[in-house]
């Protein structure tokens, strides 16, 4: 398998295929577009059928998209239990997923991934608040619900989809209340994901409509 993702420190939606992946130790190999320079283009042309990453290659399947990539993995891999074991938390655990796939427009916009900034004094705008209380309170509810220490009691593809949450909320100095800040705080104490920051911390490319002040 072959997962074509876009800049470290700024991609989200390839964070999300990727450490699911990274979890489940499940190997493959990672190819790497910076994202809006002229050679990224050019990659994105060739290897992007939407033109966005991330892309999943596995034999003659090629699959543009985050969450069906997770969801297709779930699929390949029951022995690795990605999705909840009971319809019911399955169920959840899709709706979960789903909303962070549709939804959360100001969250990420006004507080874009960027793994190496750490921005000071940051005020969200009211939609953003929005946004930040709605993650909050969901994120608390699955972690009542299932006990921790992830979503849905092990890992699954709900906890890869908000991966990029934790990162937001340290980048932007939001501190979440205590159930909430512990499970950020296990999803950027994990081993995969620090290997993502180191690799983002090398990275020298910059988006600037990702630079928020
Ligand atoms: N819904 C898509 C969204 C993918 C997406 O927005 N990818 C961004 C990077 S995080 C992208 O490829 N942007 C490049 C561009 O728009 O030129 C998914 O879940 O895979």
């Amino acid at each position: 398998m072959r997962l074509v993702i876009g800049n470290k420190n700024y991609s989200s939606w390839s964070l999300r295929p990727w450490i699911l992946l990274k979890h489940a130790r499940i190997k493959f190999e990672e190819v790497r577009i910076p994202l809006f320079t002229h050679d990224g283009a050019r990659m994105l042309d060739e290897l992007c059928p939407a033109k966005q990453v991330p892309v999943l290659y596995d034999g003659r399947l090629v699959l543009w998209d985050s969450l069906a990539i997770c969801e297709y993995i779930a699929d390949k891999f029951p022995d690795k239990k990605l999705l909840p074991l009971s319809a019911t938390d399955r169920a959840r655990a899709r709706a979960v997923s789903a909303e962070m796939h549709s939804g959360f427009h100001a969250l990420r916009t006004n507080m874009p991934m960027n793994c190496r900034r750490r921005v000071e004094n940051f005020k969200p705008d009211l939609e953003t608040e929005i946004d930040i209380n709605r993650v909050v309170q969901l994120l608390e509810q699955a972690l009542m619900d299932s006990k921790g220490p992830w979503l849905f009691g092990h890992y699954t593809v709900a906890d890869a989809m908000y991966a990029p949450i934790a990162s937001r909320f340290l980048t932007y100095g939001v501190r979440a209340p205590n159930v909430t800040q512990a499970y950020f705080e296990r999803v950027l104490d994990d081993a995969a994901m620090k290997v993502w920051f180191e690799d983002a911390t090398h990275e020298t490319e910059i988006i600037e409509k990702a630079e928020v002040d």
